[in-house]
């Protein structure tokens, strides 16, 4: 006999607290070990083109991309788990959202980077749509990755400062960076997303990535503007653990396979 909470295997667990912390787990494990990590971003616009959808995951798993994100557009949530379903399907990686607004929500996918917007002062981006989100997140029974999520001036306005209504980080102040990871860090948060949006003239520099790996013992995730696999190999050395790459591998999927070589070493 056991008691009522347990089994032979242990103690139950509501389903949805086992589903907690498997890809965050993964990319600590990943993080420790200094194994860098590339994901792919597929923007759900994007992903209504069937025939690149397809080619650019396809590469994805070819390459041993690990990670597949899927979000970022302003799509209906029908569309959106449309795409995601699709990824699903043809993805044997693990499919991470990325969400633009709390309707980007998918049961298809693994996990949710559950992003607080730590570098603005929009309390709908700090604490105002995870309320409406988290009711979802916990009935979909996906899991939720805390992420604080920093927007970095990359040389132009993208659309994530536009809808986000939040000033950016200035590219020159790693200072301010650091400090700003290190109260996300504080606060309990598990990863920094360091993004100077998609379509960035430049990526975060490698002078900001290391300020912030100086005060941060998480995953450090930079995206935005990586378009060659000397910078992404240049970013990993600053200490970025993955990468995310969109607009590059739309406008060539081939491309994954040089930069998942130069980001796996
Ligand atoms: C944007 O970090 C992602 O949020 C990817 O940016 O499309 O410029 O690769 P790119």
């Amino acid at each position: 006999m056991h008691p009522p909470h347990s089994s032979p295997d242990g103690p139950q667990r509501d389903p949805y607290v086992r589903t907690v912390g498997r890809i965050l787990q993964k990319l600590d494990h990943a993080y420790r070990a200094g194994r860098k990590q590339l994901a792919v971003l597929i923007d759900p616009d994007f992903g209504q083109d069937e025939k690149r959808l397809e080619r650019t995951v396809q590469n994805a798993c070819m390459a041993k991309a690990d990670l597949i994100f899927v979000g970022g557009s302003l799509l209906t949530s029908a569309a959106f788990d449309r795409c995601v379903q699709r990824v699903r399907e043809l993805s044997d990686r693990p499919v991470v959202l990325f969400p633009g607004s709390p309707a980007q929500l998918s049961a298809h996918a693994d996990a949710v980077l559950f992003l607080s917007l730590i570098s603005g002062r929009n309390p709908e981006l700090l604490i105002g749509h995870h309320v409406t989100a988290a009711p979802t997140i916990k009935a979909l029974g996906i899991e939720a990755i805390p992420t604080g999520y920093m927007l970095v001036d990359g040389g132009r306005p993208t659309t994530v400062s536009y809808v986000s209504q939040t000033l950016p980080i200035p590219h020159d102040k790693p200072g301010i960076a650091a400090a700003t990871a290190l109260a996300g860090s504080l606060l309990g948060l598990r990863t920094i997303y360091m993004d100077t949006g998609s379509g960035a003239e430049r990526p975060v520099s490698r002078a900001m990535i290391a300020a912030v790996r100086a005060q941060v013992d998480l995953p450090i995730i930079v995206g935005g503007g990586i378009r060659d696999a000397a910078t992404a190999r240049g970013l990993c050395d600053a200490g970025a653990d993955v990468l995310v790459v969109g607009t590059a591998f739309e406008q060539d999927p081939e491309q994954i396979f040089a930069m998942s070589e130069a980001v796996h070493g």
